[in-house]
């Protein structure tokens, strides 16, 4: 059902000096920017690897809200990875599939992700203590 990794999510405090570290120290091209309020982050997509299947990426993620999930992770842990994203195919089916196995999954509808994507999260208490997330990413 996985066909790769889409990206890895990084809580940031400061969107803009993380990704010039990010530039300078990895060498990531920025490939997308923008502010999400659905889910309350300023968000950077930085590519890794361009592969058949898509993208793979580093995510930078600045709260805009406090009591949002970014918000709350880095007042709660500091800096450092808050999630990871598999690509998939078809979003709709691989919600199914994950709650019939039991997992929460907390979009039980797609939201509107990085790159015009379509997002679901499973709650982290049901995926090993690691929050994930399926990416349906935009065809190119
Ligand atoms: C919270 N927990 C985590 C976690 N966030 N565990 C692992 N990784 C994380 N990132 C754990 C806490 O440590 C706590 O465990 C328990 O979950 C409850 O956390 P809480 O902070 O009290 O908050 P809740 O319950 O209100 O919310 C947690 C939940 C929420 C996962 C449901 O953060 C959520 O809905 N996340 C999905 C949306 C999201 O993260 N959006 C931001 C990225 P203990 O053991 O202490 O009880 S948006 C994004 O990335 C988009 C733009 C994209 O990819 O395109």
């Amino acid at each position: 059902m996985f066909t790769r990794i889409d990206h890895v999510g990084i809580a940031v405090r400061d969107l803009e000096k993380s990704i010039v570290w990010y530039q300078t120290m990895f060498g990531l091209t920025v490939v997308a920017q923008e502010i999400n309020e659905e889910q309350s982050v300023h968000e950077a997509m930085l590519l890794v690897d361009d592969g058949p299947q898509g993208g793979s990426h580093v995510q930078l993620l600045e709260p805009t809200r406090q009591d949002s999930p970014v918000g709350k992770y880095l007042a709660r842990h500091g800096e450092g990875m808050h999630h990871i994203a598999y690509g998939v195919d078809d979003v709709e089916a691989a919600i199914a599939t994950m709650a019939t196995s039991g997992i929460r999954v907390l979009d039980r509808k797609p939201r509107h992700g990085a790159m015009n994507s379509r997002i679901a999260f499973m709650h982290p208490k049901d995926t090993g203590g690691v929050l994930t997330e399926l990416v349906q990413a935009v065809k190119h």
